[in-house]
């Protein structure tokens, strides 16, 4: 075997290595791509479902704060179980002058918007000088597991309740929210949240 023969087996050899080692690191990138993929996948779907439960519990805060503050016998929504109302009027005490609770103007928090829901919180409702906040956009037209039907579909002892569904039993007030966001796969990513508070005044 002359010199030259050698070396040039030599260097077939080492084609076919480096051919091996191209598809063999082919392969190894392939897979680390594709595990990214699914990563950043994951986590984005992870995303959507952390911001949609963020969106619930920051609005449900919110609306329960506000009724917490609420006059009792200024509460003017008075729908009980299982029947619930979409809206809520209400007052609030703002301060205390001579001795006297100050009592707000008229405020509502209300479902509000057509296709997707809107929760509204106004002052002076209806009046010239309202004012308007939207606190979510992402309200569900109907409760998680709710359809217009005149029966209980999710078992929670109201019928037909909305996104936002308001149901008062004396100073307490049951609260039931459920935001709705499209997910990364198109599939609704939807957190339903409820609370029950008293008014304090
Ligand atoms: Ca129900
Ligand atoms: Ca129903």
């Amino acid at each position: 075997m002359t010199t030259r023969t050698h070396h040039r087996r030599k260097l077939g050899f080492t084609a076919v290595e480096v051919v091996v080692a191209v598809v063999l690191g082919g392969l190894v990138l392939g897979n680390v791509l594709m595990v990214l993929s699914d990563t950043r996948e994951r986590f984005a779907s992870e995303n959507v479902a952390k911001d949609v439960d963020a969106e619930a519990r920051r609005s449900l805060d919110r609306i329960a704060l506000q009724i917490m503050g609420a006059v009792r016998q200024q509460l003017y929504t008075q729908v009980s179980a299982p029947l619930s109302a979409d809206s809520i009027n209400y007052t609030t005490v703002v301060g205390v002058q001579n001795g006297q609770p100050v009592i707000s103007e008229l405020q509502r928090i209300a479902m509000t918007g057509e296709q997707a829901g809107a929760v509204s919180w106004y002052q002076n409702p209806g009046q010239e000088n309202e004012k308007h906040v939207i606190w979510s956009r992402d309200l569900r037209s109907f409760c998680e597991g709710e359809l217009p039907n005149g029966i209980d579909d999710n078992g929670n002892g109201l019928i037909d309740e909305k996104g936002l569904s308001f149901e008062v039993d004396g100073p307490m007030v049951r609260i039931t929210l459920t935001i709705e966001r499209p997910g990364k796969d198109g599939k609704p990513v939807t957190k339903t949240l409820e609370t029950r508070v008293t008014c304090r005044n």
